[in-house]
């Protein structure tokens, strides 16, 4: 009797299915889904940066507010984006949203998702496409521009003594738009003035445990203590693996000892930077949410969204800090 009854229900679903056209989708084939279906493949977990980002994605992209979120973290590894990305083509997903990892690598895999009829909107980082249209919108920071904000104060701080100013450069994942950008602006400067002297550029992969180790190992290859005048890390979890390595070495970070400047400016930095250890604080924006999503209804309107849009940054040193305004800031 349930036998019959459930074959009875499968006929009829059939015949129904085929006499309205519709389609019975593969396994894992996401297009008959009401909601919009976002395929999202994130960096991965790196820093608190990152978390704030992925959080701001999950926060706007929910089921109330009429989408279906699928998201990769690809643990820092290009090729799982790679990977996500192809899945999200076969589930036939509404849109991709990327933050890539690095700027290269990323032709072959936009244009099998172009030739999809899915839509990519890069976040954050940006691709190094040769054809643009492999791509319908950027989000993000402009990085050159933070790394100009740092120079720019350095330059304030150490105009009047003519010594030289003795630089540690610690660098984010290789590659991407972030270190490139940050990097850029700290090079030219250097390059452009007599007295500034880059000691060192060291990875730190934009984590604190990498960038406490290979500056507790450049320390420690010191004959004795160090001249240092900056320590210019790319992002804030490097910049507190630094501090860790310094302090633990017996170097004075602040005012009267060496200033590490920091790119992010995340309640942990900001609070370092209070209490006078972290000299600058560049903050760079992840609440991205919002950004991206009014791309996509802008997309859904059927109208072309602006091609790159950039958020707004500024600069912070402990004279603009007080504990209620750390304490009110979302990440
Ligand atoms: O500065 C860093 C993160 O691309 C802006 O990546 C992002 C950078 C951010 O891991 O903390």
């Amino acid at each position: 009797m349930k036998r019959a009854c459930l074959l009875f229900l499968l006929t009829l679903s059939l015949a129904f299915g085929s006499a309205c056209g519709a389609r019975i989708n593969p396994p894992g084939d996401l297009s008959n889904e009401d909601l919009t279906v976002i395929g999202m493949s994130q960096v991965g977990a790196e820093s608190d940066w990152r978390v704030a980002n992925s959080e701001s994605m999950k926060m706007v992209f929910t089921e109330e507010n009429g989408y279906r979120l699928l998201f990769e973290d690809a643990r820092q590894k290009q090729e799982n984006q790679i990977t996500a990305i192809r899945k999200f083509i076969q589930q036939q997903v509404d849109y991709i949203v990327l933050m890539p990892i690095s700027e290269s690598g990323w032709d072959s895999v936009l244009q099998e998702a172009k030739e999809a009829g899915i839509p990519v909107i890069l976040v954050d980082r940006m691709a190094d496409v040769e054809d643009e249209s492999l791509y319908a919108a950027h989000v993000g920071s402009d990085f050159l521009k933070e790394g100009t904000l740092a120079v720019d104060w350095m330059e304030s701080g150490f105009r009047e003594s003519g010594d030289t100013v003795k630089i540690i450069h610690i660098q984010g994942t290789l590659g991407s738009t972030a270190q490139l950008g940050r990097t850029a602006a700290l090079e030219e400067a250097v390059a452009a003035r007599e007295n500034w002297e880059l000691l060192i550029q060291l990875d730190g992969d934009f984590t604190q445990a990498k960038a406490y180790e290979v500056m507790t190992a450049y320390l420690s290859s010191l004959p004795g203590e160090g001249d240092i005048d900056v320590v210019y890390c790319e992002n804030d979890n490097m910049a507190f693996g630094a501090l860790q390595a310094l302090e633990e070495q017996g170097y004075r970070c602040g005012r009267e000892g060496v200033s590490i400047i920091t790119f992010d400016a995340t309640r942990g930095a900001l609070t370092e930077c209070l209490n006078g250890k972290i000299s600058l604080a560049v903050e760079c924006n992840p609440l991205l949410g919002s950004l991206v999503e009014e791309v996509i209804q802008t997309m859904e309107a059927g109208r072309i969204p602006e091609k790159h849009r950039y958020v707004e940054e500024r600069v912070f040193t402990k004279g603009d800090l007080t504990e209620a305004l750390i304490a009110c800031r979302d990440y």
